[in-house]
């Protein structure tokens, strides 16, 4: 039996990662570019899209850039059918963009609470129920929820992220569960501690020089024993969007450097 590498290829997808205007998006976005795919990214403002055209276009990526709010239904719909009439039916959709509030939980107003749970979970099922209709008439579709170890663990001051991302976890295996049969894989990719400009604040450099105190945890926690860059998503991410991960569905990939599998260093 020969196994065909062209398994691993993108070539002639259409792929949409929401949030790609940098960071760990844009990774992924590169990363299936360099596979074939035609790739589509969507950000919040004009001045992000157009910065990050700029770097895809340095980069050698020619992407397509849309400013659309995940949240608001009627935006993402009318941006799949923009993608549809311009670039054409989306078969790989990445749900990437992302916010994170940290905020002790008895701090946070509701409405904070509330931003998070809309942008890290309201709209990955938004985006997911755009995109399922012509994935189910091609016959065939991957969807991939950005999860995270607080899909798994929780930790101080982000209960709505954790709450966010656990949701979003389950909602990846009743997306496999609901529409496995139409040759729609939806799984996760649950990235460890990424250095971007997400986590920046979690290793700035103390006003004495030395190194944050959860930099230095991180570092320990991890049996790799850095932090993750975007690059360690690009290999994953491509797996889960092609046909040589078929029969994988319903599952989060963790890409965290062992955080998970480690009780951490003795002291
Ligand atoms: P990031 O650098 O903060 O980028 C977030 C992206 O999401 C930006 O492109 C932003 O667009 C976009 N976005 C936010 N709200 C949006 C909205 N309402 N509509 C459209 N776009 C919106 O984040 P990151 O670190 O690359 O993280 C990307 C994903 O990975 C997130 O889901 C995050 O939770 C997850 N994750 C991150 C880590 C980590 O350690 N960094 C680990 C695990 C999981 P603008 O540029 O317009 O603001
Ligand atoms: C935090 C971090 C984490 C990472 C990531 C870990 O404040 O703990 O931002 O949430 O972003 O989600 O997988």
């Amino acid at each position: 039996m020969n196994f065909d590498m062209n398994a691993f290829s993108l070539e002639g997808k259409v792929a949409l990662i929401t949030g790609a205007s940098h960071g760990i998006g844009m990774a992924i976005a590169e990363a299936f570019a360099a596979a074939g795919a035609t790739i589509c990214f969507n950000c919040s403002s004009e001045n992000s899209r157009d910065r990050a055209l700029k770097a895809y276009k340095e980069d050698g990526v020619d992407a397509h850039g849309y400013v659309c709010d995940v949240t608001d239904e009627t935006q993402v719909q009318a941006l799949v059918k923009q993608i549809k009439e311009e670039v054409g039916v989306i078969d790989i959709l990445v749900n990437n963009a992302g916010i994170i509030k940290r905020i002790p939980m008895t701090e946070m107003t509701a409405e904070e609470f509330r931003q998070v749970i809309d942008v890290d979970l309201n709209a990955p099922f938004i985006c997911s129920k755009a995109v399922i209709p012509d994935m189910i008439e091609k016959g065939h579709g991957k969807i991939i929820n950005i999860c995270s170890m607080m899909s798994e663990l929780g930790r101080e001051t982000v209960s709505a992220y954790a709450a966010a991302k656990g949701g979003l976890k389950m909602l990846t295996r009743n997306i496999c569960s609901e529409y496995g049969k139409y040759n729609i894989q939806c799984n996760g990719i649950g990235p460890g501690y990424i250095a971007t400009s997400q986590t920046a604040p979690l290793r700035e450099r103390q006003p004495d020089g030395s190194r944050h105190p959860f930099d230095a945890f991180i570092v320990a926690k991890t049996p790799a024993e850095r932090w993750g860059v975007t690059e360690d998503l690009m290999g994953p991410a491509v797996f889960l969007a092609s046909d040589a991960s078929n029969f994988v569905n319903g599952h989060v990939l963790y890409v965290d450097g062992g955080i998970l599998a480690y009780i951490g260093k003795q002291p």
